[in-house]
């Protein structure tokens, strides 16, 4: 019996996950700074990244504020989605998976 065999290398390939976009839709009735606010508490923004993202949204109709892979892409954008129906307003979250 030999001591050692030498096994040909498995050919492994490990893929990089799927990501998700969480993108932001302007609406006429959430306030800007309660915008600003579930920006910063939910995607950890920072107060000027928070405004810029928000007046883009209100600008253009949406903006893209971050991407996940699509588990933490969707917990995100409902909650997020969430603090605005709590507070009684329509603020909503989308997401959308990237090329
Ligand atoms: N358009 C809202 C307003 O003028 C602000 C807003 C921005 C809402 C981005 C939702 C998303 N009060």
């Amino acid at each position: 019996m030999p001591d050692l065999v030498l096994l040909p290398k498995p050919k492994t390939r490990t893929e990089r996950p799927r990501l998700y976009k969480v993108i932001l839709l302007n609406d006429d009735f959430t306030p800007r700074d309660f915008v600003v606010k579930v920006l910063k508490a939910v995607f950890r923004m920072t107060e000027a990244e928070a405004l810029g993202v928000m007046l883009t949204a209100h600008r253009k109709g949406a903006c893209v504020v971050a991407v996940y892979t699509q588990e933490v892409a969707e917990t995100k954008a409902r909650q997020a989605t969430d603090m605005g129906s709590q507070a009684g307003y329509p603020l909503a979250f989308t997401t959308e998976r990237e090329e």
